[in-house]
């Protein structure tokens, strides 16, 4: 099993429509700096390809599909974010790759560090190297 966690918002729906709140430390477990969402993505077209050292982030599809392929290394999962009530908590060292996003998917993130391009790992081998020290399974 990859660490990761899933984590269910709770929805606040009346006869109007639907509203989720997304507040730290209540609903979700990391002070956030920064926002950003990920939309039109080309058809077949993956993204990511990299990990992070030290940056936990929190992936939402605010609207459609997508995938989300997930490695520690050692083992590997796929996700699949379809629902705006559920977010995808990644911490460190862990390789990720999005892709089969519908057309009209949004993802947004949630991170907990500025941006900052020093924290990625964007070399497959290296992140084999480095995450096998880390995870040491
Ligand atoms: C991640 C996945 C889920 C910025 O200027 N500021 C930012 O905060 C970000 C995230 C990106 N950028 C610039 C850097 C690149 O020129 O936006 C461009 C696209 O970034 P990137 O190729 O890293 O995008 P993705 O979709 O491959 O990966 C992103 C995040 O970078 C990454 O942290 O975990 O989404």
């Amino acid at each position: 099993m990859v660490k990761k966690e899933i984590i269910n918002f709770k929805e606040h729906t009346d006869g109007r429509g639907s509203l989720i709140a997304l507040e730290y430390p209540k609903q979700i477990p990391i002070e956030i700096k920064r926002i950003y969402y990920i939309y039109n993505v080309k058809k077949d077209t993956p993204r990511g390809f990299h990990s992070h050292k030290d940056l936990n982030q929190i992936l939402i599809a605010i609207s459609g599909c997508v995938k989300v392929k997930i490695s520690d290394s050692y083992d590997e999962e796929i996700i699949t974010l379809d629902s705006n009530d559920k977010g995808l908590l990644i911490g460190p060292m862990i390789w990720r790759e999005m892709f089969d996003f519908s057309e009209d998917a949004v993802l947004l993130v949630l991170a907990d560090h500025e941006y900052d391009e020093s924290d990625y790992i964007r070399d497959y081998d290296e992140f084999i190297q480095l995450g096998r020290e880390y995870w040491k399974k």
